[in-house]
Parts: structure tokens; sequence; C-alpha cells
């Protein structure tokens, strides 16, 4: 049986894929399927976004379908950029804007601390979903440290370490990071099911 991962992010699937032991099952992505139109992630939450992305991959291929949607809520910034961290500096920005933009409304912020958040949804083929979350805390620092990783992780220190995601090895990351705890939730409450598929 074939479970395909829907997400077009070339890093976050690289990393759902060393964190989840997905056993017997065939896994593919949405770069298996150049011709599926992209979702459009027009929900006001993770939990939305996540669902919508799941329930239209797992309907136009047939397929069961995982997706992950995370995002960076920022304490003194009222949670943002949040539910709209891929495009906190715009339709097409960088990662680069998104970390310039979030350096300059945090200047002169007192508090900089900031959660990772990220829900994991599971559809079967017929567009029924169910979802699981995980969350990271840690604070947002005052410039860019580090080369690995993706998106905000050079500005991200996770609590309890010095370094940030983009300094820490990737095996560190994996094992503490949002993802990592919502893929741990979903081992627990779907592995049965995935097993039996
Ligand atoms: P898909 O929707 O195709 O999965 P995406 O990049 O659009 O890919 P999201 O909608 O979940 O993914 O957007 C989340 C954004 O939050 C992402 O573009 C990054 O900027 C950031 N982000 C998510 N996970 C992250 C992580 O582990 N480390 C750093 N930044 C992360």
């Amino acid at each position: 049986m074939k479970l395909i991962i829907a997400t077009r992010n070339a890093h976050k699937l690289e990393e759902i894929r060393s964190i989840f032991n997905f056993q017997e099952l065939e896994v593919l992505s949405a770069f298996d399927f150049p011709d599926i139109p992209d979702v459009v992630e027009d929900r006001d939450t993770l939990e939305g976004n996540a669902v919508k992305k799941a329930v239209e991959i797992a309907q136009a291929t047939g397929c069961w379908a995982l997706a992950d949607d995370s995002g960076l809520e920022v304490e003194a910034l009222g949670g943002a950029p949040g539910v709209y961290s891929a495009r906190y500096a715009g339709e097409e920005c960088s990662y680069a804007d998104n970390n310039e933009k979030l350096l300059r409304e945090l200047s002169g912020k007192e508090s900089r601390s900031a959660r990772f958040r990220t829900v994991i949804a599971l559809s079967d083929p017929g567009g029924s979903a169910q979802t699981v979350d995980g969350e990271c805390p840690g604070v947002i620092i005052e410039e860019l440290r580090g080369e690995n990783g993706f998106g905000y992780d050079p500005l991200f220190v996770p609590d309890g370490y010095s370094e940030t995601f983009a300094e820490l090895d990737s095996e560190v990351k994996n094992r503490i990071s949002h993802r990592a705890q919502a893929l741990q939730r979903a081992h627990e409450q779907w592995a049965n099911l995935l097993s039996s598929l």
C-alpha cells in the first residue's frame, strides 16, 4: 500500500522520512505527482491547512496521505507569524526575507519567547482525516546562526540548548523538534492502522 507525504518542501520531507518509521509502507511524496495542482493553504489554523493538504492529496491520488502544517508562534507578536509563517514577508518571499522581517518586528521587544508548532493530518483515500500535534518551546536570538535545517532555524534556540536549530546536528533537531513530537504522537496513535494498510 502507498502512503503519500503531502508536501513539496524537500527539507520537511527529509525530516519526516528520517524521524518516522513507515515499516512496510511504500512512501511517496507530492514530488512524485507533478501533475497534481498545489494545495491552496487558505485556512486560518495549522489544523485546517494540514487536513486540507492531506485530504486533497489523498483524493487526487486514491492513496492514504499524511500532511504537515507547521508554524512559528512568537509571544511578543501575539502568536505571529503562526499559520502564516511561510509567507510572513509576502507571497514568493524567501526564508531570508522572513527571518529579516522577524528580527525587525522583534526589535526592542522584551520577550523573545517562541514555540514551533506542527499539526500532522492523516487522510484515507475517501478524505476522512484525523490529526495530532507537537510543539517545541524556545527563544528567538538577535542574529542568524548556523547552516543546517531550513526556515526560521537559524534564529531559534530550543529551551535547554544554547545552539540554534541550524547549528545543532540534524539528529538532535529530529529528536526534540515540534515535528518529532507530532510524529511520535502519530506513531502512538496510527502505527497499527498504518501497518494494516
Ligand atoms: P508544504 O506546505 O508543501 O508542506 P511549506 O514550506 O509551505 O511546505 P508550511 O505551510 O508548513 O510548509 O509552512 C511552514 C513555514 O514555517 C515554512 O515555510 C518555514 O518557513 C517554517 N517552518 C516550518 N517548520 C520549520 C522548521 O522545522 N524549522 C524552521 N522553520 C520551519
